[in-house]
């Protein structure tokens, strides 16, 4: 168990030369990463940094705009997950983004439900508006676990804009997934999905393309070699 992979020459005196260092193991998988997120009441203006709030990168940010009745995100993870918990991850500088209501977040439910549009069940609830500073808060589902395809965040009776870095979501799926691809980001003929053909990458995510070593990306390693296959031209 750790966090940090350490390839170390022991005493030797020649430098290391290495192509590919690939680490396998398992850890908690983040099953909203690169998955489709919709605003709700948002301005068309915004819509294209929706992106941001699932790409695994800190640094880039959803903004739901000018102040709107009652914002919301909301994530479709392809299929039913029984969520245990959420992750939010705040503007590194909130300074910043005050005016945005970057890092005010009271007064917010974070739901699960079986239909888009609709807020379900609760899994969690913000309850005072406390100003949250940069870093992160990972909240578990009160209720221990909900079931359901859709993400929501909403900040109920707000005026104030969402802004928000990444919300990340920690559940487990029913292994039951309606496209080609699997949710680990494998692919290729070593990865098949459940009827035995090989898994995809999904073309409108932000990995659509499958690498020689079965791994989905976006990188010329993942697109352009000669085995990589690119869904996006399929
Ligand atoms: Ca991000």
């Amino acid at each position: 168990m750790g966090r940090y992979i350490t390839l170390t020459k022991v005493g030797g005196t020649r430098a290391i030369y290495l192509c590919e260092l690939e680490v396998y193991g398992q850890g908690p998988n983040n099953v909203a990463l690169t998955k489709p997120v919709t605003g709700i009441s948002l301005e068309q203006g915004t819509l294209h940094t929706l992106p941001y709030l699932i790409d695994g990168i800190p640094d880039t940010c959803a903004d739901s705009g000018p102040a709107v009745n009652r914002p919301s995100f909301q994530i479709d993870l392809g299929q039913d997950h029984l969520v245990q918990a959420v992750k939010l991850v705040f503007p590194n500088d909130c300074t910043q983004t005050l005016s945005k209501g970057g890092c005010f977040y009271g007064n917010t439910v974070i739901s699960v439900s079986d239909e888009q549009n609709s807020d379900g069940e609760l899994c969690v609830r913000i309850q005072d508006n406390v100003f949250q500073p940069k870093g992160e808060l990972i909240l578990d589902c009160e209720a221990g676990a909900v079931m359901g395809r859709y993400i929501t965040l909403t900040k109920v009776g707000a005026t104030r804009a969402i802004y928000l870095c990444e919300l990340e979501v920690y559940g487990q799926g029913t292994g039951i997934n309606s496209g080609c691809w699997r949710d680990d980001l494998r692919c290729g003929p070593g990865f098949p999905l459940p009827n035995g053909s090989p898994a995809e990458c999904d073309p409108d995510s932000i990995y659509p393309c499958c690498s020689a070593a079965g791994w989905c990306g976006n990188t010329a390693a993942h697109c352009t070699c000669d085995s990589c296959r690119d869904f996006r031209k399929l």
